[in-house]
């Protein structure tokens, strides 16, 4: 099999009920970034990133696929993943500009396709290529009814529904809001709503500064969470080993984590606990199948960022040893030919070949082309 023609698409999808917000984004839309990477067997390989809309910057993802990447790939077999991933993130010009960021989102995009090619060529869903059984349990998680923007009536509301009607055994509610005893009043109020035999989430989506960290984890201590994602700045390794070291509640991180290399910074530092990488933002597959071994190492549990709306993610849950948990978005669902399905709170393993972003009917008609 050998590549072809790598094309540009540009999917938005509308978020849940209009918009959402969390302490630092708002957004009305998803936006999937991606390609299709055509081949002369016939067979199509789709990718996509995960971004917040902004047309610009989804552009230049896309852009950087084509113009930089694409012709590297033509005549190659799809296949030889790793050899690819190698050639595409070692290749001195985009390697001198990139490595983490734009160009980044579009490896990732592109090696999500060549893994989705490698897949269908095998006729077999990604997480059994990988080597996977469907009959692991991966327990999905509730993101969709947490957002800040939500009046705290929404938010009972969503949260009762999503455990006493959907079955859901965890959520995530955000925080980091600009009145911090508005933030431990909603958690209280969820944590009185849900029970206390529901785990709760909490993300503060990089907000706070050190010490607003260290004080707010002592503030939600009473209400029994499992973990405080993103409480400081993403980059600032020592900021979030020191809240490690004086905090009860564990560090989730990742989603703006962008390599193999600032992970291992990370994890070797005792600043993360719950590793979070996100198979849209990273490399791609690839990449992250070297993250996860590498908090497996240290036996840490990988909970991936769903980027993808856990549309690739589910597929290497059902795969890796260091995953057990899934964060659940339902924003593609509507848009994907196999969409993520979740069952009682747990992911039911996709039984169509490939890695799980074929867009469907109404998605292809609704997809930007920026050839
Ligand atoms: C919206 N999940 C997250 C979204 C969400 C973000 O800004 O990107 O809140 O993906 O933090 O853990
Ligand atoms: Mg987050």
């Amino acid at each position: 099999m050998k590549i072809t023609r790598l094309e540009p698409l540009l999917l938005n999808a509308p978020v849940t009920r209009g918009g959402i917000a969390d302490s630092t984004h708002r957004l009305a839309f998803w936006g999937a970034p991606g390609v299709a990477i055509h081949t002369d067997a016939g067979l199509v390989g789709y990718g996509f990133s995960g971004t917040h809309a902004h047309r610009a910057t989804d552009v230049m993802i896309l852009d950087g696929m084509v113009k930089a990447f694409g012709p590297l790939l033509l005549g190659e077999d799809p296949v030889e993943t790793l050899a690819l991933w190698e050639m595409l993130h070692k290749h001195p010009p985009i390697t001198w500009v990139g490595r983490a960021g734009i160009t980044q989102l579009a490896l990732g995009a592109i090696d999500i396709a060549l893994w989705d090619l490698k897949a269908k060529q095998a006729g077999m869903p990604l997480w059994k290529l990988l080597g996977g059984s469907a009959k692991k349990r991966v327990e999905a998680y509730n993101t969709d009814g947490g957002w800040l923007n939500w009046s705290r009536k929404t938010l009972l509301a969503d949260c009762r529904r999503m455990v006493e009607k959907e079955g859901y055994g965890a959520l995530k509610i955000k925080v980091g809001g600009p009145d911090p005893e508005e933030d431990v009043a909603r958690l209280a109020a969820v944590r009185k709503a849900v029970g206390s035999k529901i785990r709760i989430m909490t993300d503060a989506n990089g907000r706070w500064t050190l010490p607003q960290a260290i004080q707010m984890v002592s503030q939600m201590k009473p209400y029994n969470v499992t973990w405080i994602e993103e409480p400081i700045y993403f980059d600032d390794v020592l900021g979030h080993q020191r809240l490690a070291a004086s905090s009860d509640i564990p560090i989730a991180l990742g989603e703006q984590i962008y390599t193999l290399h600032h992970f291992r910074d990370f994890i070797h530092a005792g600043a993360v606990h719950y590793v979070q990488p996100d198979v849209t933002r990273l490399g791609g597959i690839t990449e992250f199948w070297q993250v996860a071994d590498l908090a497996h190492a240290f036996r840490l549990p990988v909970v991936p960022h769903v980027g993808d709306m856990g549309q690739v993610h589910q597929h290497l849950c059902f795969a890796h040893a260091a995953c057990q948990w899934l964060e659940f978005i339902p924003w593609l669902s509507e848009w994907m030919e196999d969409p993520v399905r979740i069952q009682n709170g747990y992911y039911v393993a996709p039984k169509a070949p490939g890695a799980g972003m074929t867009p469907n009917r109404k998605a292809f008609d609704r997809m930007e082309r920026l050839n």
